[in-house]
């Protein structure tokens, strides 16, 4: 496909999921499934059944619905880091191999989770370098808990998972709601460029990069239990120099007028706005 056609991406609300067009390509993204989550939950007593089943299902029905060619996982597939749980040994190869029946390719993009998927991941199942993946020179797939490789830069649309944004909402009774949300923002391509150019290329002498991207689009986890720290209650600073996201702590990025959609697509407004507008109701 070439770099002038016309790249489609449609969230598909409710479900916490990006379908991207290309030509006759269509590949389904997803972010933060966390396989493995409830195991670490019995070390404090609570038992919660094994989710990678559930998980196939729920994507399983995506995938018919919509026939992706290909689908990414978008970094932290399993959840334990370090030693792997006896429940993961079973859980993510069998699961991995099930998706593999369903779409022809697979593609891992390792998170800050990842770091040992290798050895349980089936052959055919792509891994790929944790700088991320393009699509078509446009859009930019990575993780988010590390730069982007600098090649990606060249894409217009940058998309990324990990810091799992959600919004709380208090009612009149001061009950506490999170809601996962969908984040879209603007990213300052010079901002980005000279970032880059310190950073990067200061390292690299010599090569010329290409710096295009000017949106950047932050997708919700699609394990529900896991739901980060809520974006109109995080400081200034935790959007911003202490991000857990290099991208964000760059200051690259305008959170503040980034557009917040709750995962049924509702526009709930720019971050600034929902702040003050769910302080005001507490
Ligand atoms: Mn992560």
């Amino acid at each position: 496909m070439g770099r002038d056609a016309k790249v489609l991406l449609k969230p598909l609300f409710p479900e916490p999921v990006l379908l991207i067009q290309g030509g006759d390509e269509r590949v389904l993204v997803i972010a933060d499934l966390h396989i493995g989550w409830e195991i670490t939950l019995s070390g404090y007593g609570i038992y919660v059944p094994s989710q990678a089943k559930r998980f196939f299902r729920r994507i399983a029905g995506i995938v018919k619905r919509v026939k992706p060619s290909t689908l990414v996982f978008l970094g932290d597939l399993k959840h334990t880091i370090g030693k792997l749980g006896k429940s993961e040994w079973m859980d993510v190869p069998e699961f991995l191999e099930a998706v593999k029946t369903i779409v022809d390719r697979v593609v891992i993009v390792p998170g800050n989770h990842d770091g040992d998927i290798e050895a349980l991941t089936p052959e055919d199942v792509e891994i790929t370098e944790s700088g991320g993946i393009d699509l078509w020179g446009e859009v930019g797939l990575f993780h988010g808990h590390s730069w982007p490789k600098p090649e990606l830069f060249k894409c217009r649309t940058l998309v990324m998972g990990h810091i799992h944004p959600a919004v709380t909402f208090r009612d009149r009774f001061s009950n506490r709601f999170l809601r996962r949300v969908w984040v879209k923002a603007a990213i300052d391509p010079r901002c980005l460029s000279s970032y880059v150019e310190k950073r990067i290329l200061a390292k690299r002498r010599g090569e010329d990069l290409e710096v295009r991207s000017e949106r950047l689009i932050i997708m919700p986890s699609f394990n529900g239990f896991m739901k980060g720290r809520a974006l109109n209650e995080a400081t200034y600073e935790e959007l911003g120099v202490k991000a857990i996201s290099p991208i964000l702590r760059s200051r690259c990025v305008d959170m503040e007028n980034s557009e917040l959609y709750l995962l049924d697509g509702v526009f709930l407004g720019m971050l600034g706005e929902v702040r003050e507008v769910t302080s005001i109701l507490l």
